[in-house]
């Protein structure tokens, strides 16, 4: 029997603190230097901070860089913090976010092989083998999910399937026609997929691996994939602006927090107001600095995501690269509803304990004389009432939104990320 891969690259992979503590030093030299001498938009920050670049000693004065933000990408667009000739570039992804304002990514052939290295490695983390049957559902186009898994299974070997999202019923029917072993999708696809097979009657039997992300993703809800589908699921995190979808990594199959690539990207989590890191274990902002990109890398990026760190000990699956708890929110995410904070995901994972309730769901926050009331819809089987969602939540989060269920299938559907929040207007409508 042929053996299975466990690591992509299992030298990088599985390197110890010492080597790549050594590694990344001299990386964020390189790349400090690179981004200073290409490109004006680091040259001015670099020297408004005061950082004198060709002093700069590496992880010990990380500290020393100032910031970037989504803001810098969109008064920027398209190009303006390019670090190479437009002739030097390979592809682009975009994403545009609530706001509208897009934030562009763009690659050179080097940053494409690298995004695929990192999703390879995602891939044998998972478990997947190069004989496996993958099936794509993120969007391929601006969207960086789809090809991302793309540019990854094409690394790996895998024979792929490229369907991007929507026509549901036909996307099961390949997976059941080409024996789909591979899944990949934004999480609330993944739940469409679920709830499509079980309308159809449909099975899956030859799918092992489900690899979803792009969205709030409790515990809950990752046990409501694993048992729909019966197979194992991962949490896959990535973003536009580190180079897309598993840049940042996934769980493994201990399943015990997020493996960030360390040889590509330094993370560090401050604390959103002071900017300041925090001690390991605690809550706050990730700030992510790219040590191998070429043409865009970011260097100390507020990614505006929440997480903590969980362990910088090698993992029981081997691998030396730290841990990050999924993405618990965003800094702009929290609800401040009578005096409680909380966020949409403690909404999702307290819904969930519910026998019968359905993932999907609507938080509407509703204003009245200054008063900020929270409305949950969810569908839900019969015999789940609206006192049931109310008294959980009570329970769980300490006050009592009203709830009101409907029946399955009759909430609206979003073909990309789903909105799960939304604000009350004056005539009654939903933004
Ligand atoms: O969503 C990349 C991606 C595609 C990841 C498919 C996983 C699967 P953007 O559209 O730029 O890129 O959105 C990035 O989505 O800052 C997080 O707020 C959120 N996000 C991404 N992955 C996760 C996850 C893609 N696993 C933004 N859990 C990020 C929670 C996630 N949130």
């Amino acid at each position: 029997m042929m053996e299975e891969i466990r690591f992509f690259n299992p030298a990088a992979e599985t390197m110890s603190a010492d080597e790549l503590r050594e590694l990344r030093n001299t990386r964020l030299r390189n790349m400090v230097r690179h981004v200073s001498a290409n490109n004006r938009f680091f040259a001015e920050r670099f020297s408004a901070a005061g950082v004198d670049v060709d002093d700069f000693a590496g992880l010990d004065d990380l500290a020393k860089l100032p910031f970037m933000a989504k803001e810098d990408f969109r008064r920027e667009y398209p190009l303006g913090m390019c670090c190479v000739d437009k002739a030097d570039l390979a592809e682009m992804h975009m994403s545009s976010g609530s706001t509208g304002t897009p934030v562009v990514m763009p690659y050179t052939a080097a940053d494409l092989e690298q995004w695929a290295e990192c999703m390879a490695r995602c891939y044998a983390m998972a478990g997947a083998q190069p004989y496996d049957i993958c099936q794509i559902t993120p969007g391929l186009g601006l969207f960086n999910g789809g090809f991302g898994c793309y540019h990854g299974a094409r690394k790996y070997g895998m024979f792929i399937v490229p369907c991007g999202p929507g026509n549901t019923v036909r996307q099961i029917k390949l997976a059941r026609d080409f024996g789909t072993t591979v899944l990949t999708g934004v999480v609330s696809y993944g739940v469409r997929i679920m709830e499509v097979m079980e309308q159809e009657g449909a099975s899956l039997p030859d799918l092992r691996i489900g690899i979803f992300g792009a969205e709030t993703f409790s515990d809950a809800m990752k046990e409501r994939l694993r048992r729909g589908f019966g197979i194992e699921v991962f949490d896959i995190y990535g973003m536009t602006e580190t180079g897309g979808i598993g840049t940042l990594g996934m769980d493994c199959r201990a399943h015990s927090g997020i493996h960030v690539w360390e040889d590509q990207y330094i993370v560090e989590v401050v604390d959103p107001d002071t900017g300041r890191c925090v001690a390991d274990g605690e809550e706050g902002e990730l700030v992510v600095t790219s040590l191998t990109r070429e043409a865009l890398p970011v260097i100390r990026f507020r990614t505006g995501d929440l997480t903590r760190i969980v362990s910088r000990e090698r993992c029981a699956c081997g691998r030396t690269h730290l841990r990050i708890a999924g993405i618990t929110g965003r800094v702009d995410d929290m609800l401040i509803i009578k005096g409680v904070n909380f966020f949409p995901k403690q909404i999702e994972q307290s819904l969930f304990k519910i026998p019968g309730v359905l993932p999907n769901y609507q938080i509407i926050i509703e204003e009245e004389h200054g008063i900020r009331n929270l409305h949950i819809n969810v569908e839900a089987e019969p015999g789940v009432t609206g006192y049931m969602i109310e008294k959980q939540l009570k329970e769980d989060l300490g006050f009592s939104p009203d709830g009101d269920v409907y029946a399955p299938g009759t909430l609206p559907r979003q073909e990309g990320k789903a909105k799960r929040v939304f604000r009350r207007t004056a005539d009654g409508g939903l933004k």
